[in-house]
């Protein structure tokens, strides 16, 4: 092939030169005759146009921080780790508290892989802290 291409930050293509060298024998003799057929001749400058994005732009994977029930740990205590861990208003956290008491589970959040990681990591750490078992695990969403 000898065409050039020059690409430009609107995503247009150019391409400048001989693009379909099998073109050229079918038409050789013939020229351009200006007809629009949608395809280039020798020497026409085509233009393509980019169909994706040139950035990715993928959101990332969320995941569910989930607190599991246990016989232990207090309830206040619990709707005080959803009310400072996962900034959650006193009948959100009561609410979620409960679900998690009466279910065995439930949801304290959604969130990109690493401040989920952190969240149970500090859900744990104040457990540990109060000498409560309190766990908690992440899933994908
Ligand atoms: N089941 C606990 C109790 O009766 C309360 C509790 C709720 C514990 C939620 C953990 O994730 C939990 N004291």
């Amino acid at each position: 092939m000898s065409h050039t291409r020059s690409h430009s930050a609107d995503g247009v293509t150019k391409i400048r030169g001989e693009y379909w060298p099998q073109l050229r024998a079918r038409r050789r003799g013939a020229g351009d005759d200006g007809a629009n057929t949608g395809r280039p001749s020798d020497g026409d400058t085509v233009v393509e146009r980019r169909t994706r994005p040139e950035t990715r732009t993928k959101k990332p994977p969320m995941y569910k921080v989930i607190l599991l029930n246990d016989d232990y740990t207090p309830m206040e205590f619990v709707v005080e780790i959803l009310k400072v861990v996962f900034n959650k208003q006193h009948a959100e956290a009561t609410r979620i508290m409960l679900h998690v008491h009466q279910n065995g589970m439930g949801v304290a959040g959604v969130f990109p892989y690493e401040i989920a990681e952190t969240k149970v990591r500090t859900v744990e750490e104040l457990a540990r802290q109060s000498e409560f078992p309190l766990k908690c695990v992440m899933e994908k969403a």
